[in-house]
């Protein structure tokens, strides 16, 4: 400024914040009861899979107990999680699908 003072400062540094949106894992959980069958089209029908993925998969979380299906973000991921058990309630099987922040 103008007061005949040398101006000294700290420079403290700040994050240009661009904050990217959280994204979600969507979880398909084990049972005993749904089907392996079920659960391979369930996978290509809501989560784009081949066969091959979806079996594997499929796999997965029958000996795993959890797997991930996708990362989406939070919109997204409800809407799946949403379809997913609404289709597996309309087949009166006890699938779960929920959804977790990364
Ligand atoms: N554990 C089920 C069965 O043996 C298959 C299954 C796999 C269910 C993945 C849910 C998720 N029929």
């Amino acid at each position: 400024d103008d007061d005949g003072q040398d101006d000294i400062g700290v420079a403290l540094k700040t994050k240009p914040k661009t904050k990217r949106p959280p994204l979600y894992k969507v979880l398909i959980l084990n049972d005993d009861f749904t089907p392996m069958e079920f659960v391979v089209m369930v996978l290509e029908r809501f989560f784009g899979m081949t066969h091959a993925q979806a079996f594997d998969l499929m796999l997965t979380v029958h000996k795993k107990g959890v797997a991930v299906a996708g990362v989406y973000s939070h919109e997204i991921a409800e809407t799946k999680v949403a379809q997913v058990m609404d289709y597996a309630q309309r087949h009166q099987h006890p699938l779960q699908c929920t959804m977790e922040k990364e």
